[in-house]
């Protein structure tokens, strides 16, 4: 059956910290997408390099691809009902100057390492009390920190830890991973088969880590204050569509967060 909202997915959402709106882009409008994002992927390559997972934003490309259908994407109403059933008026689920494509490295597995977006940037040992203050303000304020990754083709790359956007303090074993260059870029000394089994270890030594799947159609909506990450691999290819679920209340924050954690960063390196 075609994705229908019921109300009891907001309480999922608030409790988990990620839904999935099951087969909410129809198929013609899919077959669109994928006609574009297959060019924005070799496009990707192209641009970037081999290793490269993202093209973003899709805006500046308009001259390679046709946007059409992430307008289309933009404007359907299914989507649109869906992100007010979930979060209330207001809130927008596609920009095209924000929204990227997220796509398969093309020679070696890579693991983006586990993180909370939003304090991601600011290393651990610098989160001073300015910053965990700022964002304890805004943690559980539900206009800030949706991201959405709306699969193209059939997606199991991200993981996340269901309940872990609840709590700012971290767990042991929850640590930031990003910075391990074993993961972006895995030895040349070792196999793409004993790379890959060890990026899904660091998946799965993750306490609560889950595998998310999602099926061509289906939106993912997720607090990415929680623990996250993604494990890409050359042989599955991939166009997920990277955005944020907005509110126009919040323009002014990204100003004022910057300055926080600028601020944090200098002050660490002192
Ligand atoms: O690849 C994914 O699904 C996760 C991407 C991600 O965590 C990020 O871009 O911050
Ligand atoms: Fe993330």
């Amino acid at each position: 059956m075609p994705f229908h909202f019921h109300p009891s997915m907001v309480e999922k959402y608030l409790d988990q910290g990620f839904l999935i709106f099951e087969r909410i882009i129809p198929p013609a409008l899919l077959g669109d997408l994928r006609r574009e994002a297959d060019k924005a992927r070799d496009l990707a390559h192209e641009l970037n390099g081999p290793q490269t997972q993202r093209i973003q934003p899709l805006e500046k490309y308009g001259d390679r691809i046709d946007l059409q259908p992430f307008q289309d994407y933009a404007e359907l109403s299914e989507l649109k009902d869906a992100v007010t059933g979930l979060l209330g008026p207001g809130h927008t689920h596609a920009h095209l100057d924000i929204m990227g494509l997220l796509v398969e490295p093309v020679e070696r597995p890579w693991h983006c390492g586990w993180h909370r977006d939003g304090v991601v940037e600011v290393p651990p040992e610098a989160r001073d009390d300015s910053v965990k203050s700022f964002m304890a303000d805004i943690w559980h304020d539900l206009r800030f920190y949706n991201q959405v990754n709306c699969a193209i083709y059939a997606d199991s790359c991200t993981w996340f830890v269901p309940g872990s956007h609840l709590r700012q303090e971290d767990l042991p074993g929850e640590a930031q991973s990003t910075g391990d260059a074993a993961l972006r870029h895995p030895s040349d000394e070792i196999s793409d088969e004993e790379t890959e089994q060890r990026l899904f270890e660091h998946c799965r030594s993750m306490p609560g880590a889950i595998p998310v799947h999602l099926g061509p159609g289906d939106f993912m909506i997720y607090r990415n204050l929680g623990w996250h990450t993604g494990l890409y691999l050359p042989y599955q290819p991939r166009a997920t569509i990277h955005d944020i679920v907005s509110h126009p209340d919040i323009e002014g924050f990204r100003t004022s967060w910057r300055d926080v954690k600028a601020n944090a960063i200098r002050s660490h390196k002192e």
